[in-house]
């Protein structure tokens, strides 16, 4: 039997409905239901008991994988760990500590009401950013969904949940509790549908736009042969499609379409390479965050295949690695005042990811007992029992006092702030909303009977409505805030990736798109300042 669209989608919901339903309802029988808030207030230290409170959720993908299980079912299943640390992930969380801060120490946005927040890792799976969702509506440590049952402060919004696929999910489960969630980098285009998402918005541009911008250049430059590189998830997916379609239309062809995996499989990237090798396509169009693509660039280098152009959403940065010059499509780069001072004054103890990025970016320990029996074990595999580090401070003890300042890692890189901007705006559309939803005046409120919410005490479908139309504009720009049908406008700097003599790198921007112009004037391009491949000023051929 067929079922359309909105049929399956309905489906869904009743799916996940009868699940938390049932699995709340198992739980209860044994509950011992105690409600915990892990919610941590008051940032910049002062304590102030007269204010309001309100939680705020975030999800990151602060590692990259969870670490995989060794599949045995005879015994207690728990959740699994994850690995990969990630320092450009870790460094969008510490802006959302900064952004809240920043806003708790504002005396004109929220003066009578503190932020506080709890956030996830989703690393990168959208089993684990299930399970935060979950998670973090229950304010429990199970994953049993029963938000009200909290004592101490409601929730307001969930930021995040990282890539698009995961979004997709935690966005479903959100949806059936009318509970808001405020993307920082989930761009899908699949995303745009409110009958599916009823209750997701993003403060970064739709990709409809980026793919347009794609579609656009390799038209622009008269490219007739392409071939095309996906992630395999709704970002890589909707991206390539939405790109395919529109040069298909236009009578370019695609030399080869191919996915990345998901799970670390080297098989897959040998047939890419191969393919990528053997094709006769000059031009390639990639649509995949870095953490996927980059086991490709890897193999591609050792395979010594250059001279390709590469066209490419966001990924790109890191990709650079691949040392040959390409042309990107990137939201605009800002600054943000305070943020590096921010980033570095850390105190390494302060939470176990802290403790984690120190561990991993200065190569040490901080555990004192680690330290000592590792440095114990080291020196029994030297035998030699009088090794300086058993006696005194045990090598390898971290002094919590390593200077990140002198550490030159993706974290401390202000320079390119795209979704680090883009979750410092998130941030900040919520506290507003929640700035209006405290600020409604008795008797001229929205809700039934011109009635207005109660900041102690609200419902996430009456922030929801504070949210959709919220306004504002993001400190220190003049950049102007606002969610149509949960997106924002969709402007692109289009930049130029080149290498200097010397191998240093440098992005210069070439052009710029603005999805939300009339067509004739959404793209203009500075041909002559794109170098291409062998430092050539002109468009390579696209076979
Ligand atoms: N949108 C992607 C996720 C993503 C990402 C990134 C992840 C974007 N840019 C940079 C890591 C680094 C853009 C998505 O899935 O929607």
């Amino acid at each position: 039997m067929c079922k359309n669209y909105k049929e399956i989608d309905m489906d869904i919901r009743r799916l996940l409905l009868g699940l938390c339903v049932f699995f709340h309802i198992c739980r209860s029988l044994s509950a011992e239901s105690t409600c915990k808030l892990k919610a941590k207030f008051n940032l910049s230290g002062y304590k102030d008991v007269e204010k309001k409170k309100v939680v705020v959720g975030g999800m990151f993908p602060v590692h990259k994988r969870i670490a995989s299980s060794d599949g045995n079912t005879s015994r207690v299943p728990v959740s699994s760990g994850c690995e990969g640390f990630n320092f450009r992930t870790f460094r969008w969380t510490q802006t959302m500590l900064f952004a809240i801060d920043e806003i708790n120490k504002r005396t004109d946005l929220l003066p009578d009401t503190d932020l506080g927040y709890v956030i996830y890792d989703s690393c990168f799976t959208i089993s684990k950013a299930v399970e935060g969702t979950l998670t973090y509506l229950t304010g429990q440590d199970e994953a049993v969904p029963n938000y009200r049952c909290g004592s101490g402060a409601p929730l307001a919004a969930l930021v995040g949940a990282g890539g698009s696929d995961l979004s997709i999910a935690t966005a479903r489960i959100l949806g059936l509790y009318h509970f808001p969630q405020v993307s920082y980098s989930s761009t899908s285009s699949a995303l745009e549908s409110k009958f599916q998402f009823p209750t997701f918005l993003r403060t970064i541009p739709n990709d409809k736009h980026q793919s347009t911008a794609m579609a656009q250049m390799v038209l622009h430059f008269g490219w007739t042969w392409v071939g095309t590189i996906a992630a395999d998830d709704d970002y890589g997916k909707y991206g390539i499609k939405d790109f395919k379609e529109q040069v298909e239309e236009a009578g370019v062809c695609i030399s080869f379409s191919e996915v990345l995996p998901k799970v670390s499989s080297p098989e897959a990237i040998q047939r890419i390479v191969q393919t990528v090798a053997e094709s006769t396509a000059k031009i390639i169009v990639v649509f995949s965050s870095d953490v996927d693509l980059s086991p490709l660039i890897t193999e591609l280098l050792n395979h010594n295949v250059t001279n390709r152009t590469w066209i490419a959403s966001e990924a790109w940065i890191t990709s650079a690695l691949i040392n040959q010059p390409g042309v990107s499509v990137f939201m605009k780069r800002a600054d943000i005042p305070g943020l590096q001072h921010h980033l570095l004054d850390m105190d390494p103890y302060a939470d176990p990811l802290t403790e984690e990025f120190w561990e991993t970016s200065f190569n040490c320990t901080l555990d004192y007992g680690k330290a000592l029996r590792l440095a114990k074990q080291r020196s029994k595999e030297v035998n030699s029992t009088t090794s300086r580090a058993v006696r005194g401070v045990p090598d390898g003890l971290c002094s919590g006092r390593e200077s990140l300042a002198q550490l030159t890692n993706t974290y401390t890189d202000v320079s390119q702030l795209r979704i680090t901007y883009s979750v410092y705006k998130a941030v900040y559309a919520v506290a507003h909303a929640l700035h209006n939803l405290e600020h409604c005046e008795d008797g001229k409120g929205p809700f039934v009977g011109n009635s207005c919410a109660d900041i102690k005490n609200f419902e996430p479908w009456q922030l929801m409505y504070y949210l959709k139309n919220v306004r504002f504009k993001v400190p220190n720009t003049d950049e102007e805030i606002y969610f149509e049908n949960g997106d924002v406008e969709g402007f692109y700097e289009i930049l130029n990736w080149q290498v200097d003599s010397n191998g240093e790198i440098s992005y210069i921007t070439v052009g710029r798109y603005n999805g939300s112009a009339p067509a004739e004037d959404r793209m203009s391009i500075m041909n002559d300042s794109i170098v291409w491949n062998d430092d050539g000023l002109e468009p390579p051929r696209s076979v």
